[in-house]
């Protein structure tokens, strides 16, 4: 397999022991296995292609994040002992993302796999696969919320916009409300979401079909919220009329939030997408013959994130 793939281990100094849902005391579903049960897989199905992140000036970061809330991260990360977990707090909007020692870490080095993709693109590359953990598409300006620190997608297509117009087609089965926000007033960086209808999924608050976009970038954000239990002939669909609006934008780069919380399987998404639904949803993206750079975010089913990984990976050859 041609495509390569950026990783970095240092995702697994963020292990948080729980997370707080309705009340209750969950072990948390953000876990360190989900990434390295995708490379086990790769790895036995021959793929082999994997690269470490260079590291990126902190400015990407800043252009993208408030300073203060960097800062916050850094700091708050780097006083915690081992064991120690900080939650709700400032900057902290929800009982999913709390910070442990290691946190800032992994987020810092998530954005430099996700930058390191951004330029193996500018370098030429067709595809490129950034194996992003934690995750980044809920994060805001100023606010971390469902598992979610910096938004890797949002700086990398923010990175690649100096050098032509970026759709970002996000894919996971939650809407990404920190992505939606950040180029919200922009009409250079095209923002299409496909997720679970948010007056019943997180993120609750945003994600509905009339949040076009504003003043400048009005028109250049388009969500399809969709029903639960939704079966791949029905996303299909949808994803068509996604892709539709994407060709129609004329990009020059791709972004591809990746989640695999759509599957049917998944314990905190609801959809009924199959295994091998992803190799045809990664062939219809492949058909717009745009260099694509593809982001880990979410999926859950730790046991199968492989094969769903392998799956799209094929279908973007
Ligand atoms: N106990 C991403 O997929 N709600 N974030 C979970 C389950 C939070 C998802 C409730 C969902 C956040 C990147
Ligand atoms: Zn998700």
């Amino acid at each position: 397999m041609n495509i390569k793939i950026i990783y970095s281990e240092i995702h697994k100094q963020h292990n948080p022991p729980f997370e707080i849902y309705d009340g209750v005391k969950e072990s948390y579903a953000e876990k360190s296995d989900r990434i390295e049960a995708i490379i086990k897989t790769l790895r036995e199905n021959g793929v082999n292609k994997f690269y470490s992140p260079e590291e990126f000036s902190i400015r990407n970061i800043y252009s993208i994040h408030q300073k203060e809330y960097v800062n916050f991260l850094q700091k708050r990360s780097a006083s915690l002992n081992g064991d120690q977990v900080l939650y709700p707090s400032y900057f902290i909007m929800d009982t999913y993302t709390p910070i442990v020692k290691g946190t800032y870490d992994a987020a810092r080095s998530a954005v430099n796999v996700a930058l390191s993709g951004a330029q193996r693109i500018l370098n030429g590359q067709g595809v490129v696969y950034s194996l992003c953990r934690p995750p980044g598409h809920h994060a805001e300006q100023k606010a971390m919320s469902g598992y979610c620190y910096f938004n890797n997608a949002a700086i990398a297509a923010n990175y690649l916009s100096d050098h032509g117009k970026v759709a970002i087609l996000d894919i996971d089965f939650h809407h990404g409300n920190g992505t939606q926000n950040m180029f919200y007033e922009r009409k250079d960086v095209l923002y299409v979401s496909l997720h679970a209808d948010p007056r019943l999924m997180f993120p609750y608050v945003s994600g509905y079909a009339d949040e076009l976009g504003k003043s400048q970038g009005l028109g250049f954000n388009k969500n399809y919220p969709l029903p639960l239990r939704i079966n791949n002939k029905e996303y299909s669909r949808t994803l068509l009329k996604a892709l539709e609006e994407i060709k129609k934008f004329d990009p020059k780069f791709l972004v591809v939030s990746l989640g695999f919380d759509t599957y049917e399987k998944d314990p905190i998404g609801g959809f009924k997408l199959t295994l091998s639904f992803y190799k045809d949803i990664a062939k219809n993206i492949k058909n717009l013959r745009l260099p694509t750079l593809l982001i880990q975010e979410g999926g859950y089913y730790t046991q199968d994130l492989g094969k769903l990984s392998f799956n799209f990976l094929q279908g973007m050859e």
